[in-house]
Formats: structure tokens, sequence, C-alpha cells
């Protein structure tokens, strides 16, 4: 039974779990670096110990001191949250060999899905539909450029690593390509330490829409329905919401369909996601898997009134899924705004520093999930988002209308935020219809002055 817990995070997630634990009557231990002293979660918790310096790579990113702070304080489990350790296949490995549960999916899982080339492959193989492309990696330019040619230009040429765009380029010809080619290979070897890269056919501005997935340690996989991630800038996502307004009852359950199938491939356990590309002409692709909780799962809470955390923990305890596929009700609608210190008038420089005022919104829909308080200092060292604001109603226009006046009531001074921005997307018709594609933030910052931020 898992009594206590070592939240291997900071920030606003690590107050999710902190809270997930407190209404479960479980203990919790807090770990920070030295830029978090004033940190909630150091507050928060039941106990906390520091870990080291400021930078991640001295703190958060040091799996030797946290386990040590596990065994100090004698943790039965390590929640990784997302980012720093939680895809980390040997961090996984090294909590499960020190006896200590690992709140995520077993580290062979973690391996497989991180591998991108293996993750398609891995799919495919078990029936689910991914985007044309090469066979596994490809290493020889004469190679690539010939299953590039087979596939049609453009292209799209990926890392097997992986992950926030480094590694990603487009080639629209064959001279393109071999530039691009060795451009991405360089770029993926210095990000990740590993050059290898894919090819699949690029999708012109797709939808990002992905399934939430729910699987215990005996056998069952479920899913929670979709998130609709179109809203993104430079591979970071901004808005996230479901039900998705692009997919109809026909394509969501065969997608959900698709997404259980390339769970239960990849042997998984706990809570996951399965990303794929829409197309206009509604055809979806798999593209990868996080295996991770993800910052938008609030948006799939708030639909399906399942507490994604407190069912992550059960899962790890050896617990069965207590509710099947046709128990989930998809009741609401949910739209997430990332609050984050950035200037979007700025190129959305961050704007790290001091909180001098600090008002969250409430009301009925009204979630926010922020480690933000009047007085807080922003450090520089970790990424700039400070809060979510998550407001569901029983529809997309109810949840709409909720966002903007919440916005509106959000009060953050002393530093830049993506409020008004939000306000200024909440109140733009594209999005108001829908119609937001992979394509759409691009668009709207070259249409919209800035002096509306
Ligand atoms: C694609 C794609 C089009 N076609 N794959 C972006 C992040 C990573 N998870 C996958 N991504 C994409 N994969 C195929 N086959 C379009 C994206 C994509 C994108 C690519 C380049 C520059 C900006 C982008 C923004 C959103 C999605």
């Amino acid at each position: 039974m898992i009594q206590k817990i070592l939240i291997a995070n900071r920030g606003e997630i690590a107050l999710r779990i902190i809270r997930a634990c407190r209404e479960m009557g479980i203990k919790t231990l807090s770990v920070y670096s030295e830029a978090d002293i004033q940190s909630l979660h150091v507050q928060l918790a039941d106990e906390a110990i520091c870990i080291g310096g400021p930078k991640s790579a001295d703190s958060y990113l040091r799996a030797d001191r946290i386990i040590s702070a596990a065994e100090i304080a004698d943790v039965d489990a390590i929640h990784p949250g997302y980012g720093f350790l939680s895809e980390n296949a040997k961090f996984a490995e090294q909590c499960e060999s020190c006896n200590i549960k690992f709140i995520g999916p077993k580290s062979k899982s973690i391996r497989m899905m991180g591998d991108k080339a293996v993750a398609r492959d891995t799919v495919r193989k078990a029936g689910v539909i991914t985007v044309p492309g090469s066979d596994g990696p490809i290493d020889n330019e004469t190679e690539a450029v010939k299953t590039a040619r087979k596939l049609g230009y453009p292209v799209i040429i990926k890392a097997v690593a992986g992950g926030g765009g480094r590694g990603l380029r487009i080639a629209h010809n064959d001279v393109s390509f071999a530039k691009e080619f060795h451009v991405a290979r360089n770029e993926a070897e210095k990000a990740f330490g590993n050059g290898s890269v894919y090819i699949e056919k690029y999708i012109e501005k797709p939808r990002h829409i992905e399934f939430q997935i729910l699987a215990d340690s005996h056998g069952k996989v479920l899913h929670l329905g979709e998130r609709d991630c179109s809203v993104q800038r430079r591979h970071q996502k901004l808005i996230e919401e479901s039900p998705s307004p692009f997919l109809n009852a026909d394509l969501r359950k065969k997608m959900g369909k698709a997404a259980v199938k390339a769970a239960e491939a990849a042997e998984y356990q706990n809570a996951g996601t399965i990303e794929f590309l829409v197309d206009a002409k509604g055809d979806y692709f798999f593209i990868e898997m996080n295996t991770r909780i993800q910052v938008e799962h609030p948006v799939t809470e708030e639909v399906t009134g399942i507490d994604l955390i407190k069912q992550q923990i059960n899962v790890a305890n050896g617990e069965k899924l207590g509710f099947d596929q046709g128990d989930i009700k998809f009741e609401k609608h949910a739209i997430e705004c990332r609050i984050n210190a950035e200037d979007p008038a700025r190129n959305f420089t961050p704007s790290p520093g001091t909180i001098s005022l600090y008002y969250a919104p409430g009301g009925h829909g009204v979630r926010v999930d922020s480690h933000a308080y009047s007085g807080y200092v922003i450090p520089p060292f970790y990424d700039s988002m400070i809060g979510k604001l998550i407001c569901f109603g029983s529809t997309r226009k109810v949840a709409l209308q909720r966002s903007y006046r919440a916005l509106s009531e959000y009060l953050v001074r002393g530093i830049k935020t993506t409020i008004p921005l939000h306000k200024a997307i909440m109140s733009d018709p594209v999005f108001i219809e829908g119609k937001a594609t992979t394509a759409y933030m691009e668009d709207f910052m070259s249409r919209t002055p800035t002096d509306l931020f």
C-alpha cells in the first residue's frame, strides 16, 4: 500500500499531486531546488528536502539525489509529474530496482515509446494507422532521398529521440531534402545525443488531437476521450479543449479504438496519451505516445469527472480500474488556457520576476491550477507556465464565454503574461468557429496588432 509519495517536480503539477494525496490520506514529500525555497510545493507538503542548486540539471534532474531523498524519508512511491524525469526509462528502472513504485508506466513501455521510430513500428504492426513514412530510421542519404521521393514531397524528417520540435525539418524537393536531412541529424545529435532520424509524408495544416489513456496492471485499457491541442506556438501548446470541435461521433469512436489498440501494443499501464494528426479530410494518423501525465490533463478531468492523479496512484498500487469504457460519460466541454510569464508583444520573451499582485478568478465552471501568489518571485530557471485556467460548462459556447469572463477577472501584476493574448483568442471568430489548425497561431499573430497585449 502506498502511504507516502515523493513528488519529483515543482510548480502547479507538484501542488496538483499534493492535493490528490491529501484527499487520499497519503503523506507527501516535496523535493526542491535552492531557487524554490519560497515555493508552495515546499509549504504544502508534509515534508520537504532540498536536492540542489537552481538549475534543473543540479536538482530536479538529479535522479541520484531524488532516490536518496526517497530512501531517507522512506517513501513508497515517486510521482514524476511532467517534464524533468517523467519520461526517463532509466529513472523508472532505478525506482523499480530500489523497491520504490514509479507512478507511471513500466520502464519498458517508456523506452519503447521514447524511440519514436519503434513506437511507430509497434503500433502499425498492431493495426493502427500511422503517417506513410520510412520503415524505421534511415542513416544513409541516398536511401533517404529514395524514400522521400517515393513518399512524394513535402516530407518531414523527425528525430527518433524527438520531442519539443528539435530535429524536426520539412523538405519540399531533393535539393532541400539533402540539406535538411543533415541539419536534422546534427540537431538531433546535439539535442539528444542520438542523431537517428526517420521520414514521414508531411501533413499540411493538420489538427493535433490526442487521446487520454488510462490502463491498470490487470490488462484493462480505457480511453477518456480526446483533447484538441491545435493552438500551439513553436511546439508549445497554448490552449487545449475537449471535445474537439472538429471530430464527429464516428471519427471519435474510431480514433478512441485506435488509441486503445496503440496503448495495448505498448503493454501500457497508468496514464498516457496517444497523439494523432488529423487532416482536413478527417483522415487521422498516429504520430507518437506520451508516457506521462500531461499539462492539459485537467481538461479531461472536467469533461469526465475522473481524477486522473488519483487513478494513477490507484493503478500504481496494483488496483483494478473500477469502471469500464461504457461507464465513462463525456458530459462537459472544457477549455484550458496556459498562463505563462511571457510577453506576447515581444515574441513571447520570458518575463520572470516578482508578482506584485495576484488574484485568480473563480465561480461556476472555473478551475485554476497554479502555484502563483501575491509576492511570489518567478525564478528564471524553469519553464514560464505560472498557471492553467480551465473553464467548463455544458456546451462549447458556455466554456468560451466563461473563459473570456474568467480571463477578465484574472489579475497578475508586476510581470507580463499571456492573459491578454488568451482574451483576444477567445474573441477571435476563427477560434470561436472551431476552425483552428496547427497553423492557427502564426496566422493569428500576423493579423493581430501586438498593442492588444
Ligand atoms: C508532423 C506534421 C506534419 N506531418 N508530422 C510537431 C511536433 C511533433 N510532435 C510532431 N509535429 C508535427 N508532425 C507529419 N507527418 C506537423 C507537425 C507540426 C509542426 C511541424 C513543424 C513545424 C511546426 C509544427 C507545428 C505543429 C505540428
